[in-house]
């Protein structure tokens, strides 16, 4: 039974792959408070990494048995979980037969650029795990759920940043005479935001062959920590990474006004991308679920709501931290990517809007709260994880140890 019913073809069960980690934890709370019938899917293969990288939250997480225990009995409602890897097929076979979703919303790679970018196994480690999960997970809806509407979380950084406006996953070009609408050109730049150029490849195809339904949302850089349901009891509370591989621009430079660390701008600090507030995630899937694609549609949504350069973030964490009386530094450090610090960047983002999406913008008061959020935890912070560790130039097959 569900709130928000459109209509018959409304799928009811939503399996969350990823629904341990910061975005697909927060919206699986978000789907099982709509009433939908709620199974979380992972490997909880990110706890891993940070131990194996020394790394931690700036927010204490429970475990996800703690978490689904709490929920449980603060709402009564029920969410199934099944711990293990996608990429093991007999196990994902198991969870489709036993859960049978409506939905499958993917949330569950390797996500850090970063990361891809340590060592040759890291990288080698990142594309496998991203994408024959993803083309498991393409397989058990061909041959379990033929109706299941595949939801993806995809990449801005798939489309990089060319000297032309961004499309919505696909452009209409006129060539020699000739007109087609073919997929927007791709040029990501790690072997993360590849592995994702990789996966929007195969659901396009498996899209075209078998009718699979699928929707890509090519999002932005996510920031917040908060939303209604996480901040019901702490321990419902997101994970908040701070540290230089795991942490993402805005939240990373809340945590360093809130410990009086310069901010970390890369470079020249023209980067743009497209951002948005963790509320907005959640909204954007229960959009994209509630309104699904066709059989054999290929949908693409860009799922940001505002543009910024990181020195844009830092002037606006810096007056956000004066207000609140301390004063804020920023340093240029070296540029450890590779890519463009001054570019053109104007992204489509209307799709999502037209589906009603009411967007939380980065607001003055929004940026406070953050802050004080992140005051809030402070003494938790490590600030020897702060600096970025991992150079896209010096990747190399030996194993790297991180230093203490
Ligand atoms: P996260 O690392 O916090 O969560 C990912 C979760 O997936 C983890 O709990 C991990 O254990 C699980 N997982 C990874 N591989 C798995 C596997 N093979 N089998 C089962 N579970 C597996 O990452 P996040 O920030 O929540 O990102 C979620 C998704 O959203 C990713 O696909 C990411 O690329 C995308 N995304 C994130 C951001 C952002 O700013 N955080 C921005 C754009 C897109
Ligand atoms: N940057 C800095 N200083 C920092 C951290 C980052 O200048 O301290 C710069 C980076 O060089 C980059 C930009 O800020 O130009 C964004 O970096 P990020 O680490 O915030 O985000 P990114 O590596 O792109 O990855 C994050 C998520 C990833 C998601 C992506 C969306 O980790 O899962 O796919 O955002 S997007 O950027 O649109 O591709």
């Amino acid at each position: 039974s569900h709130q928000t019913s459109t209509g018959p073809s409304e799928p009811k069960r939503v399996m969350v792959i990823g629904g341990d980690g910061y975005c697909g934890w927060a919206t699986a709370l978000h789907l099982s408070n709509k009433n939908y019938e709620v199974a979380i899917v992972d490997s909880l293969v990110r706890r891993l990494f940070d131990h194996q990288l020394g790394l931690d939250s700036l927010t204490p997480i429970s475990s996800i048995h703690n978490r689904i225990r709490r929920w449980k009995s603060l709402t009564g409602k029920t969410i199934q979980l099944f711990i293990g890897d996608i990429c093991d097929f007999e196990f994902l076979s198991e969870t489709f037969n036993s859960f049978e979703p409506d939905a499958v919303v993917h949330f569950g790679e390797q996500r850090s650029a970063p990361y891809s970018m340590i060592d040759r196994s890291r990288a080698v480690f990142t594309q496998n795990n991203n994408v024959i999960g993803t083309l498991n997970v393409l397989f058990a809806i061909k041959e379990f759920r033929e109706e299941c509407h595949l939801v993806k979380l995809g990449t801005m950084g798939e489309y990089g940043t060319p000297n032309i406006d961004i499309e919505e996953g696909y452009i209409t070009i006129t060539h020699n005479g000739r007109t087609d609408t073919l997929p927007y050109p791709k040029q990501a730049s790690s072997f993360y935001h590849l592995s994702k150029v990789h996966d929007s490849n195969n659901i396009a195809f498996t899209c075209k062959a078998w009718g699979i339904r699928a929707t890509d949302l090519n999002q932005g850089v996510v920031y917040g920590v908060r939303t209604d349901e996480t901040e019901m009891h702490e321990e419902l509370c997101n994970r908040f990474d701070y540290d230089g591989v795991f942490g993402t621009a805005l939240n990373r430079f809340c945590v360093q006004a809130a410990v009086g660390h310069a901010l970390t701008v890369y470079g020249k600090g023209g980067q743009t991308r497209g951002y948005l507030d963790i509320r907005d995630t959640v909204q954007c899937v229960e959009l994209a679920i509630a309104n699904p694609a066709q059989r054999g549609e290929f949908r693409v949504f860009n799922q940001f709501t505002e543009q910024f350069s990181v020195n844009e973030l830092a002037a606006l964490v810096t007056k956000a931290g004066e207000k609140l009386g301390f004063p804020v530094e920023t340093i240029s450090v070296p540029n450890p990517r590779v890519e463009a610090e001054e570019h053109y960047y104007n992204a489509k983002h209307t799709k999502l809007i037209e589906l009603g999406l009411q967007p939380h913008l980065l607001s003055d008061s929004l940026l406070d709260s953050l802050l004080n959020f992140t005051v809030k935890y402070k003494d938790r912070v490590d600030t020897k994880q702060i600096m970025p560790s991992v150079s896209w130039r010096k990747i190399g097959v030996k194993p790297k140890t991180i230093a203490a």
